[in-house]
């Protein structure tokens, strides 16, 4: 727990900073009416989907309108919140504005957290958060008044548990704070809620740095504005050396499990060399080889013009973009999920590879070998509880580095190539999940929270907090909530089809993208690197309040 003693100068400046309401919000809870628009559909697999969620499949999205609301204020209510999966900064002003939204509409209002993620719900581990409690958490990173965890409740008997332990502790309902896995968790509860006849709402709120959480109506995850920036700065603290030394090649992985957003974010924040996105690499079929042609090319041009140096960046989540390794991983869960139990009795990593190799198809066991032993044995790691490859525990900027090395070898063997190519390796991931956020996530997150409490007392149930207008002041943000169900569609996960939140990915027609392929080409040759430095929590506005590039050119078109 924070204590007064280790509270640093910035963290008592930011105890002060009262984030900004929405205009809607600001006179509470009791003075807003829930205005309902059309029914609405799953993003795809329809008839799949509703057959899933036969209570909860349709719902009409709601928006928040000022006038007065007799219905909210009535009885005291008790929530229950948990922070589910990776952590990003303003978890804790979520629950800040829960509190406050709760407390708006009536004092009695209880709010209380379920310690170390869903984990806390099966085992009944909760705190009371009180205005006390959250006094020395407001405005912070990390999540560590409650702490998070990934368990999905998933089998009859997790749910009944969460039904008896909710009931148990007299909740009226349950705020999941959350990414797509966490979020759908939350879908699949409020719809066991209803089908049971449990009275309890269950409201989600989009979080995750990864920025993959997305639509109309949520037009970014929390978390993702700080972590971006975070990232910038390491990486544009980078470049400045590149400039400085001019004597190596840096290889950068971002985090961003499946999409590669913040590799886009923090592209055009500081304008490197190369920037690989993902979703690129799937739509033009680029293999391994391609890739890393691509890669030498610009080394190569470089060194033409003196310039042994350089800075690329590669999204985590690369490797399963690209077709040949997507086969291979896809293969790979389901031996893993079949044999599970088999893998188990075996010795040591050797006898694993071995035995995966003998049962995967011919071209993909020649796949498998073909790569740096390291790299192999990492894509065999355990799944997370949600069935994904544990992306960022694969080192790609490494394997980038081993391969383009050969490449320049080959090429210098064929008089092509002439220059040095000394490399360091990073990885940026955990750095960004917890930092003080900046003011648009305190601002952000706290209305996310605060509209959740609205959508709580309104009766709403497996509803996503949504709080839009974003690149507009703060005051301006509209509020309301998109069912969960709209945003589902079927997936395979540990080798069965399941729904999920459908990924928002990078649109290669989209704006930002559209920006990036545009610039790219002079990034490449021309050191136009930009040094973003620090997040800034004083001063002007242009520099403290200004959110990503992403959301400016989704918003705003061509700039
Ligand atoms: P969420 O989608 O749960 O927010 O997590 C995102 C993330 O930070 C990814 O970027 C990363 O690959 C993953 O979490 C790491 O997971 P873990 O915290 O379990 O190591």
């Amino acid at each position: 727990m924070v204590q007064k003693s280790n509270i640093s100068e910035l963290h008592a400046e930011r105890l002060n900073f009262q984030p900004v309401l929405p205009n809607v919000l600001k006179k509470g809870v009791a003075n807003i009416k829930p205005v309902l628009g059309k029914p609405t559909k799953s993003v795809a697999d329809f008839d799949k989907v509703k057959s899933i969620f036969e209570n909860t499949y349709g719902m009409p999205v709601v928006s928040f309108q000022a006038g007065k609301n007799a219905v909210v204020a009535k009885k005291a209510i008790k929530v229950g919140v948990v922070l589910s999966g990776g952590q990003a900064p303003g978890g804790h002003n979520v629950i800040y504005g829960l509190l406050e939204g709760l407390k708006s509409a009536n004092k009695q209002n209880k709010l209380y957290g379920f310690l170390g993620g869903p984990s806390g719900i099966l085992d009944n581990k909760t705190m009371e958060i009180t205005d006390k409690v959250i006094e020395l958490y407001k405005n912070t990173g990390g999540f560590d008044l409650i702490q998070s965890g990934r368990t999905k409740i998933e089998s009859s008997e997790q749910f009944a548990q969460a039904k008896a332990n909710i009931l148990k502790n007299k909740m009226d309902a349950l705020v999941f704070v959350g990414g797509d896995d966490s979020n759908t968790n939350a879908a699949l509860l409020a719809e066991y809620f209803k089908k049971e006849k449990v009275n309890v709402n269950v409201i989600g709120v989009p979080k995750t740095i990864d920025g993959d959480l997305k639509n109309e109506y949520i037009e970014a995850s929390f978390g993702f504005d700080t972590a971006t920036k975070i990232y910038s700065e390491l990486v544009g603290n980078i470049c400045r050396d590149i400039n400085s030394a001019r004597k190596y090649w840096h290889f950068v992985r971002l985090m961003g499990r499946s999409a590669s957003h913040i590799t886009l974010e923090v592209g055009f924040k500081t304008q490197p060399n190369v920037v690989l996105i993902g979703e690129e690499v799937l739509a033009k079929k680029m293999t391994l080889g391609q890739i890393i042609d691509q890669i030498a090319d610009v080394v190569v041009k470089r060194a033409k013009l003196g310039k042994n140096f350089g800075i690329l960046l590669v999204p985590e989540g690369l490797i399963e973009f690209i077709p040949e390794m997507k086969e291979l991983i896809s293969n790979l869960n389901d031996l893993l999920a079949e044999h599970e139990v088999h893998l188990k009795t075996l010795q040591n990593v050797e006898d694993e590879f071995k035995f995966i190799l003998s049962k995967l198809p011919k071209h993909l066991s020649a796949l498998m070998s073909s790569l740096p032993i390291d790299i192999a044995c990492q894509l065999m790691l355990d799944r997370d509880p949600h069935g994904n490859v544990q992306v960022s525990l694969i080192e790609t900027e490494k394997l980038l580095i081993e391969m383009v090395s050969k490449k320049l070898e080959a090429l210098k063997k064929a008089k092509k190539y002439s220059g040095k190519f000394s490399t360091i390796n990073h990885f940026f991931g955990y750095e960004g999940r917890c930092g003080v956020p900046s003011n648009f996530d305190a601002n952000y997150t706290f209305a996310l929270g605060y509209n959740a409490a609205a959508l709580v007392l309104n009766g709403m149930s497996g509803y996503l907090s949504s709080v839009k207008n974003l690149t507009k002041k703060s005051q301006d943000w509209q509020c309301g909530g998109i069912p969960l169900t709209m945003m589902m569609n079927i997936e395979r996960r540990k080798g069965k089809e399941k729904p999920v939140i459908q990924k928002a990915l990078v649109k290669l027609n989209g704006e930002p993208f559209k920006a990036f392929a545009k610039q790219r080409k002079e990034w490449s040759l021309s050191d136009c690197y930009m040094f973003p430095g620090p997040i800034q929590y004083f001063g002007p506005a242009s520099v403290t309040d200004i959110t990503t590039k992403t959301l400016q050119y989704e918003q705003n078109g061509k700039k």
